[in-house]
């Protein structure tokens, strides 16, 4: 996604264009006084000025290139495309000087926070370029292709006056709701044609950031990847293994119940394929990465309570409507879908006012005036756009640190997920406005993963009494049936997604390091998904296809690994902010809403960003130094019990089919 910190990553990366040319082409391209690093003597004040100048162009040149990235993004389109390619190689331009620059100073004495500037400044890229301008122009070109190519994709069907055409949401609301073997499986085979011309330029793209990772010193770009996290980058690696180690058995689980009601639906044949495997169109989701819209089939107990938020918010949304329509009683055709879009945008703002309720509950700002007029809530209907969710720093606070215009980017529908979704993009948004007072080089998350977990922290305290409390819900009495309700529809969201927050840069770390070749990139990617998830297609899916492509993050160039670890850090978040509310008794039944303390402390993480190690963050809000699953295992005790119980007699686990 192209969120603020991503396109950080992104500019920095292209910033190794002209290490090789002499050092006075530095002062030259950022523009400077002729202040050449290489002549400089490397004083604790030369770097720190130093590391002042880069804070203060990067933040001058930085709206720009944003504004070409947003318009790209929310109008696509050859014209604009072109802009926000030439923008980022310009930007990217002035960069490079920042890094050659930054050169000069290694190994010489400085502050300790002109040391992390300099570390994150050389760290801080997802796509690092080759040092060969022509080699930059074309990278960046590929790089906005892909993710256009992927926004515009549709899967047509029918030819002349019959001809449909079905977008990603479309297609997606087909898994969520159809429980037509056929139809589903048609929806997911559909949206995985269109990366199929993907493939060829992701094969170049994977050459050009590996040379220009190459250049930096770097085995390839998936061990710069794995650098940005204040430890080894091997150390990373073991790392996540070990944490997954932590929550598998628990997806292990999820997986056996899930399973034996997929073949209750669908019949022992269709319910799975074969080696136990859950079949990847049957999921409610195109990447299995969510069960949450399984509900129907997944249920423990289907009467108890009622946790159908997708039933309140679209009631919301038919009342918006009706209210509209009673306003203009005679409207025309034409007027009847203008009213329509008039109450799908009421109804968006509306979910998102409530996600700021959350946070402003906890003592954090109200969103700037500005969000509300330049957010794009829906999906316009006159262009292509970039559905997929994204939250947007556009100035990183202004020259004065309060000039703030922050963003997010939705195509928003009356649904759970969409609902989630907003409280998660919001922590982006709350995490930019807390750290706007930071140097432009620390406006960044401790790392990643701690960007990701911020607003999904928020969505665990989005218990049943909660959401009871904002009427999308009926809780009722709790009981024994009720908890388990909830537990199941939290495991759907999370759990399940954890071997697929590995997975993707498992496969990805394997393209750029050379142990996955083009020829092999679909097999590899099914065989990681039948390793971590256990699912598979349910025909086979030869190298004509390029299903890792149909995921936007591939397409998009975002790392994953960071919502792996947001998928464990956020349990950990949240039970240091229960903590701070006082809260006493089961983890699960813990809601910060309105708790101040517990605001004020993660307001004050917030504020830190990248300027300090993620290990000394960590213990300020947690008291630990380490990430670690305990927390989702407390969190989900009762669910384990009670899945265990379900699963009995049953015969577990999968094979994944045998490697060729
Ligand atoms: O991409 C996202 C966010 C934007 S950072 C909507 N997420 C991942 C995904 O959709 O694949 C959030 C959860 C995982
Ligand atoms: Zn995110």
């Amino acid at each position: 996604m192209i969120h603020r910190n991503t396109l950080l990553a992104l500019a920095i990366g292209t910033g190794l264009l002209t290490l090789a040319a002499c050092s006075r082409d530095a002062a030259e391209s950022t523009g400077s006084t002729p202040d050449s690093p290489a002549a400089a003597t490397a004083t604790d004040a030369s770097a720190d000025a130093f590391v002042k100048r880069v804070n203060d162009e990067y933040k001058a040149i930085y709206p720009e290139q944003t504004a070409a990235q947003w318009l790209s993004s929310t109008y696509i389109n050859d014209d604009s495309q072109l802009l926000a390619a030439k923008a980022n190689e310009m930007y990217l331009t002035r960069l490079n000087g920042w890094i050659k620059a930054a050169k000069a100073y290694e190994g010489k004495p400085m502050s300790p926070d002109s040391a992390r500037a300099i570390l994150l400044l050389k760290l801080a890229t997802a796509m690092p370029p080759p040092s060969d301008p022509k080699k930059v122009a074309e990278l960046t070109k590929i790089a906005t292709k892909m993710e256009g190519d992927y926004g515009a994709g549709k899967y047509c069907t029918g030819e002349g006056p019959a001809k449909v055409c079905r977008d990603i949401g479309q297609l997606s609301e087909v898994l969520a709701s159809s429980r037509d073997y056929d139809a589903q499986l048609d929806a997911w085979q559909g949206w995985h044609t269109i990366s199929q011309p993907i493939r060829k330029d992701y094969v170049r793209f994977v050459e050009l950031v590996n040379e220009g990772a190459r250049e930096m010193g770097f085995a390839d770009a998936g061990e710069m990847w794995r650098s940005g996290y204040d430890m080894a980058p091997a150390a990373l690696a073991a790392e996540t293994d070990r944490l997954w180690g932590q929550v598998k058995p628990l997806y292990d689980d999820l997986h056996c119940y899930a399973r034996t009601r997929l073949k209750a639906k669908y019949g022992a044949d269709k319910g799975e394929v074969a080696g136990g495997l859950l079949p990847a169109h049957l999921m409610g989701n195109l990447w299995q990465q969510d069960w949450g819209n399984l509900w129907d089939v997944l249920a423990p107990y289907p009467k108890a309570g009622s946790l159908d938020i997708n039933g309140a918010l679209m009631a919301q949304q038919a009342k918006n409507l009706a209210e509209l329509r009673a306003k203009k009683p005679n409207a025309s055709a034409a007027e009847a879908i203008e009213l329509e879009r008039e109450a799908s945008l009421l109804t968006a703002k509306q979910m998102t006012q409530r996600a700021e309720d959350f946070y402003v509950s906890l003592g954090m700002p109200k969103l700037p005036e500005s969000y509300w007029k330049k957010t794009q809530f829906i999906q316009p209907r006159d262009r292509d756009v970039v559905c997929h969710a994204s939250a947007w720093d556009m100035t990183m606070g202004g020259p004065d640190g309060k000039t703030q215009d922050v963003r997010t980017k939705m195509c928003i529908k009356p649904n759970e997920e969409e609902f989630t979704t907003i409280y998660h993009e919001l922590g982006h948004v709350y995490y930019y406005l807390a750290y706007n007072h930071q140097p432009p080089l620390f406006q960044n998350g401790a790392h990643d993963g701690f960007h990701e977990a911020i607003g999904d922290t928020i969505v665990l305290g989005m218990t049943p009494k909660y959401l009871e409390s904002i009427g999308l819900a009926k809780a009722g009495e709790q009981n024994q049936e009720t908890l388990i309700n909830a537990q199941m529809r939290m495991a759907l969201a999370k759990i399940s997604f954890m071997p697929f927050g590995l997975m993707i840069d498992r496969w990805r770390w394997g393209v750029f390091d050379g142990s996955i070749k083009p020829e092999q990139y679909n097999k590899a990617w099914w065989d990681l998904k039948a390793k971590y998830q256990g699912v598979a297609p349910a025909s086979p899916r030869g190298e004509e296809f390029f299903d890792p492509g149909a995921k936007y993050h591939v397409p998009g160039n975002t790392p994953y690994t960071r919502y792996f670890l947001s998928h464990i850090l956020q349990f950990q978040f949240y039970k240091s902010l229960c903590d701070a509310a006082g809260h006493t008794g089961p983890l699960y039944e813990c809601s910060f809403y309105g708790n101040q303390e517990a605001g004020k402390r993660y307001w004050a993480m917030l504020g830190k960003g990248a300027s300090q190690p993620w290990q000394k963050t960590m213990k300020e809000l947690t008291g630990g130094e380490k990430m670690d699953g305990t927390a989702v295992l407390e969190y989900f005790a009762p669910l384990r019990t009670w899945l265990k119980q379900q699963n009995e007699g049953q015969s577990c686990g999968w094979q994944a089919p045998a490697k060729g």
